[in-house]
């Protein structure tokens, strides 16, 4: 019930920021332009993100989870794809886990971005017992989208500040399959000069990467694009590592765009300007 075979359905698990460009108000551009149904389940209204804004209003949703999803239940709704992405602290994680085994069948795609931090530090509100909640929903799904800094605080380490090889992101991404992901996605990967993701695709059960060069322009909701981007394509049909490489094909050249307006727009991507590319052309 409530399926159609025209579409794919995605229900989104993350935050409202009412004005920022992330999360939610990301997501749902990119993948309606791709084509997906997109359904939301916001589980917090923020006035702003949280990135580089003080004196913002939040206004914490966990009570509405378990309500809504058991309405989505009885009502006979699924989904396609759940993609989860920033979440708040504490007893949210594990409802938006026992959501996930309320609406999902065999056939959901669940894919996890624990957002929560990036180049060596927590967002604010974040912390060590929040990063092991999120290992914990990582281990659930089928693709986790960790940046390094995610990755390491996921596994209880310490971010290398001063730097890391190749050698060290491909043993960080099989120590995160040793402890229970799959597969797994890491982004704002920084080394040898260059910047890029590194994948490891359980099925294949082999390591991917793709690199380009570095544009230092470090931008809130990156990450947000970047998943949403890969989910995309992953709904419309393509492997894991081509997914992920036509998202970070997009980030870069949206990073590009945005990057001679940064002054007046240093809160998020002008994702705007490409999406149009996402469109898949007549006839796909
Ligand atoms: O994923 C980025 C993000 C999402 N939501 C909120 C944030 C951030 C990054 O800072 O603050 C509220």
């Amino acid at each position: 019930m409530y399926r159609t075979p025209i579409q794919k359905r995605v229900l989104t698990v993350e935050d409202v920021s009412c004005f920022g460009k992330c999360s939610t108000t990301v997501a749902l551009p990119i993948l309606s332009a791709m084509g997906h149904e997109t359904v939301i389940l916001p589980t917090a209204v923020l006035s702003t993100h949280t990135g580089g804004f003080t004196g913002y209003t939040v206004r914490d949703l966990t009570d509405d989870i378990q309500p809504i999803s058991e309405h989505w239940k009885k009502t006979g709704i699924g989904f396609d794809c759940i993609y989860t992405g920033y979440l708040c602290k504490g007893r949210q994680v594990s409802l938006v886990s026992d959501l996930i085994d309320r609406v999902s069948d065999e056939n959901t795609l669940l894919v996890v971005d624990p957002a929560m931090a990036d180049n060596g530090k927590f967002y604010w509100g974040f912390d060590a017992d929040h990063a092991a909640d999120m290992m914990r929903l990582c281990k659930k799904s089928a693709v986790a989208t960790p940046n390094v800094t995610e990755a390491c605080f996921m596994l209880g380490e310490a971010f290398p500040e001063n730097g890391y090889d190749r050698a060290y992101v491909d043993a960080l991404i099989l120590r995160l399959v040793s402890a229970g992901c799959r597969s797994v996605v890491l982004t704002s990967v920084n080394c040898d000069g260059k910047y890029g993701i590194v994948g490891y695709d359980a099925d294949k059960k082999a390591i991917f990467s793709y690199f380009h060069e570095k544009i230092d322009a470090p931008i809130h909701g990156t990450g947000d694009v970047f998943t949403s981007v890969m989910v995309g394509h992953i709904l419309s049909g393509k492997p894991l590592e081509t997914a992920a490489r036509l998202a970070a094909d997009y980030v870069r050249e949206t990073v590009r765009v945005t990057y001679p307006y940064l002054s007046e727009h240093p809160y998020g991507l002008l994702f705007e300007k490409t999406l149009g590319r996402l469109i898949p052309g007549d006839g796909e």
